[in-house]
């Protein structure tokens, strides 16, 4: 970030862990400063992706766990072609409100597909592109399906899958800070997990304490 790099950071979390929120918030504090950056999400953020997502979320459809993983690394292929790595070429920061961390957490944990083929997939899916950063929120189960059941509107397809199955996905998100599965895992990149709970400027001030450890030249500014 200080020498003009474009740098890729993701945020990741189980269902209403408040990654968007705090997303906007760094955001925000990257635009007051004047830094370049974009925002995008998965599945999305191309005309190809808002589809496959409006497939993907849509409780009407029928996606058998293949296909549905296949779905998301179809959008995540052409965010990253199409989106991310012109914006990174640019030097921008690019924002990332969930990537393949999500695969790992909701597909292999969720759903039981076997590690090494989604890996192997989702390799071809990035052309081995890795975040320089990855913010996981943590937040109890129980209490993200509830902030997301009280947004207007109705639970999409993932969301609704039940707590046995969010539970397994917050399980696998909770092995992901940990150094030694992070070193099982180098395509990852560094992870660093973000207590979520407590309000909103509460879990902005662990972010930013996050992102100025690494990047001190932009996030430990004063005054903005
Ligand atoms: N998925 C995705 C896969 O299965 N595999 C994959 O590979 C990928 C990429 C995406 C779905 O797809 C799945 C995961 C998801 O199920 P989505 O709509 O993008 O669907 O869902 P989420 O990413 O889960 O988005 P949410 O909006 O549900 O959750 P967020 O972003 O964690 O939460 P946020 O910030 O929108 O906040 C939710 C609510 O809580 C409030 C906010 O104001 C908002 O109302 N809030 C707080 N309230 C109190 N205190 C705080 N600290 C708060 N922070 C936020």
């Amino acid at each position: 970030m200080s020498d003009g790099a474009g740098v890729l950071i993701v945020f990741e979390g189980g269902e209403g862990s408040g990654k968007s929120t705090q997303l906007r918030r760094v955001s925000a504090t990257l635009a007051r400063r004047t830094v370049a950056h974009v925002c995008l999400r998965e599945p999305g953020g191309t005309p190809l992706g808002t589809e496959v997502r409006r497939m993907l979320l849509d409780r009407a459809s029928d996606v058998a766990h293949r296909a549905e993983a296949l779905l998301f690394m179809a959008s995540r292929a052409q965010l990253v072609e199409r989106e991310i790595r012109p914006a990174l070429d640019r030097g921008d920061v690019v924002l990332l409100d969930r990537f393949f961390l999500s695969t790992y957490a909701y597909q292999i944990a969720g759903h039981g597909l076997p590690e090494d083929e989604v890996r192997a997939a989702n390799r071809f899916a990035t052309g081995g592109l890795v975040p320089e950063l990855t913010l996981l929120l943590t937040f109890p189960v129980t209490e993200g399906l509830a902030r997301a059941a009280r947004r207007a509107t109705a639970h999409d397809r993932m969301e609704s899958m039940g707590e046995v199955f969010h539970r397994r996905v917050a399980a696998a998100f909770d092995t992901f800070a940990d150094a030694s599965w992070q070193r099982d895992h180098p395509e990852c990149g560094p992870i660093v997990g973000i207590d979520a709970e407590g309000p909103e400027e509460d879990v902005t001030k662990r972010v930013a304490t996050a992102l100025s450890a690494r990047w001190p030249g932009t996030f430990l500014r004063t005054g903005s």
